[in-house]
């Protein structure tokens, strides 16, 4: 007989509250929402959710405005659980001390959501209800300092049985949802651990011909079948490839609708629900992109895109992804030296966070004859590397420089813009992640593009997924050690099943990458 069925639940608006709301239901919970203070006082356990931009949540129009009393009603009867809502500007008050952020010369890429083994000390009680070390992983944001006032409440709490430290419950924090857990376990020391490497599934979505929604997947983004139809390729149900990945091992899925750009995604409903039945089964981090911009529809009603990602957010998404509005935004910001705030990018980040902000790359390799001849970072072609995966080293008509264009509208368009200017852009303006596709090499398999990767891996401080190519387990090695990219990305490989995602997980572990072990 459990001890505890009933868990409350304060919904202050931010944070991925629909996430928390499935673990616990998965888990086998009953959620009692806050409606007054006194379900506060009442509560034997009570979840409230981190988000990465306090400011804009607290703010006076913002959504957690109205909920402040409770909140300092929690704290008063500390009852807590969270430990995100007070990271950055004055928060609360109720805590001394300020957060800041780490910077890159902690030789790590922040922010970072991924599930990570947790370095404990040897007599710390903070986690001795995860149990053993292989489940001791977090979905954690790594990218703040906590003060030593704050760590120390925490600590404090915990000991009360007050507090657990996830910012999002899955399995292991039942210990402090049900103290008559069985899980008991003292957790083991680790050896000092990096941020572990993630490998993500990404799943291209886009309506097929017929009218029902199929994960696709391009030829250097070509989606249609070589045939007489010319059918949308078809690969699977979004929904149910998604589950399966997760409990391969994946680290992140990704959505994409690639479609996006002309679909209004608030318009293509059934996008929104794959990712509402997905986030009830899949508990790792959700993105998902595809059309995330200010749109008019046809009876001229205006959205704008925090509305889109709002949705979005709401329906389990932990990430958002923008393609071809992060590209005009860097344009312009590149062009005016100026940061309007109005771009989708800026005001996604600073209502959410920058860690819930992907912006998604599609660059395309354009061959030049001499470096001065375009005003973006050009590459000499010798240099590329001997594993250039089947690109010539020249191009067509024996160029030496190429550099990397930057593509809308799903490829189909070049814009005045290189990968490097974007990306180097976009991190200015609050990108909080770069997903670097390669569109020579998409679906090809012969690798990554190592030297784009490297090319952007180098130039910012923020984590960048290398995407495009991945063919066998040595190529996620390859272009882990060759470059700073922290995640990996394929599809066409685990679509068709070629190579599963634990095979590339155990190559990893075997060139002593480290990587999270276990699936869902
Ligand atoms: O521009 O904000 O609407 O976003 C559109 C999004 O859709 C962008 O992220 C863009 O990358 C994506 N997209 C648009 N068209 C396509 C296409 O394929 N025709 N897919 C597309 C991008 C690339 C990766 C792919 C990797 C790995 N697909 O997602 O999964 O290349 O593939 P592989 O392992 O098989 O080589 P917006």
């Amino acid at each position: 007989v459990r001890a505890l069925t009933l868990v409350t639940l304060l919904d202050y608006g931010a944070g991925n509250v629909c996430s928390i709301r499935n673990a616990l239901r998965h888990l086998g919970f009953s959620i009692k929402d806050v409606k007054t203070p006194g379900d506060i006082l009442n509560a034997d356990r009570l979840i409230f959710t981190g988000v990465g931009a306090f400011a804009p949540a607290m703010d006076e129009n913002g959504p957690g405005f109205a909920l402040l009393p409770l909140l300092n009603t929690i704290i008063i009867y500390d009852i807590i659980y969270s430990n995100c809502v007070f990271m950055s500007v004055k928060g609360l008050g109720v805590i001394p001390g300020t957060v800041g952020r780490f910077d890159s010369s902690a030789g790590i890429r922040v922010p970072h959501i991924g599930l990570n083994a947790l370095q404990v000390g040897k007599d710390s009680e903070i986690l001795d209800d995860v149990g053993s070390r292989p489940s001791r992983q977090m979905k954690t944001r790594i990218g703040f300092r906590l003060p030593a006032t704050m760590a120390n409440l925490l600590y404090i709490f915990h000991k009360k049985r007050k507090c657990a430290c996830s910012p999002i419950p899955s399995r292991e924090e039942r210990g402090f949802l049900d103290p008559q857990s069985p899980s008991k376990q003292k957790p083991m020391e680790g050896k000092a651990s990096k941020l572990a490497k993630r490998v993500i599934a990404c799943l291209d979505v886009r309506t097929k011909d017929k009218g029902d929604l199929v994960v696709t997947k391009g030829d250097r983004y070509d989606v249609r079948e070589q045939s007489n139809e010319n059918e949308v390729r078809n690969l699977g149900k979004p929904v149910d490839l998604a589950g399966q990945y997760y409990k391969e091992g994946a680290d992140e899925i990704s959505f994409l609708n690639i479609t996006g750009f002309r679909d209004f995604p608030l318009g293509d409903l059934p996008m929104i629900q794959v990712l509402r039945y997905t986030s009830e089964n899949v508990f790792v981090p959700l993105t998902v992109g595809g059309g995330i911009r200010d749109f008019t529809d046809a009876t001229g009603r205006y959205y704008s895109s925090l509305e889109v990602a709002a949705e979005y957010f709401r329906s389990g998404a932990d990430k958002i992804s923008i393609g071809s509005d992060a590209v005009y935004a860097a344009e312009e910001f590149i062009k005016s030296g100026v940061k309007t705030g109005k771009s989708s990018l800026e005001q996604i980040s600073r209502v959410y966070g920058n860690q819930a902000v992907v912006v998604s790359i599609d660059p395309r390799r354009v061959y030049v004859n001499h470096p001065d001849d375009v005003p973006y970072k050009v590459m000499f072609s010798p240099l590329f590397s001997l594993l250039c995966h089947g690109l010539n080293e020249h191009g067509p008509n024996g160029e030496e420089y190429a550099w990397y264009q930057c593509t809308v509208s799903g490829g189909r368009e070049g814009r005045p813009i290189g990968a490097y200017e974007l990306a180097k852009a976009v991190e200015e303006l609050g990108a909080g992640e770069i997903l670097l596709n390669c569109i020579d090499c998409d679906g090809q398999g012969k690798g990554f593009d190592t030297d784009l990767v490297k090319l952007i891996s180098d130039s910012v401080g923020i984590p960048v997924i290398a995407s495009s190519g991945a063919g066998t387990p040595e190529h996620f090695s390859e272009v882990f050690e060759t470059t700073n990219a922290s995640d990996a990305l394929a599809a066409g490989i685990f679509h068709r099943k070629e190579v599963p995602i634990q095979s590339v997980k155990e190559h990893l572990v075997e060139k002593s990458i480290e990587v999270r072990i276990g699936g869902g």
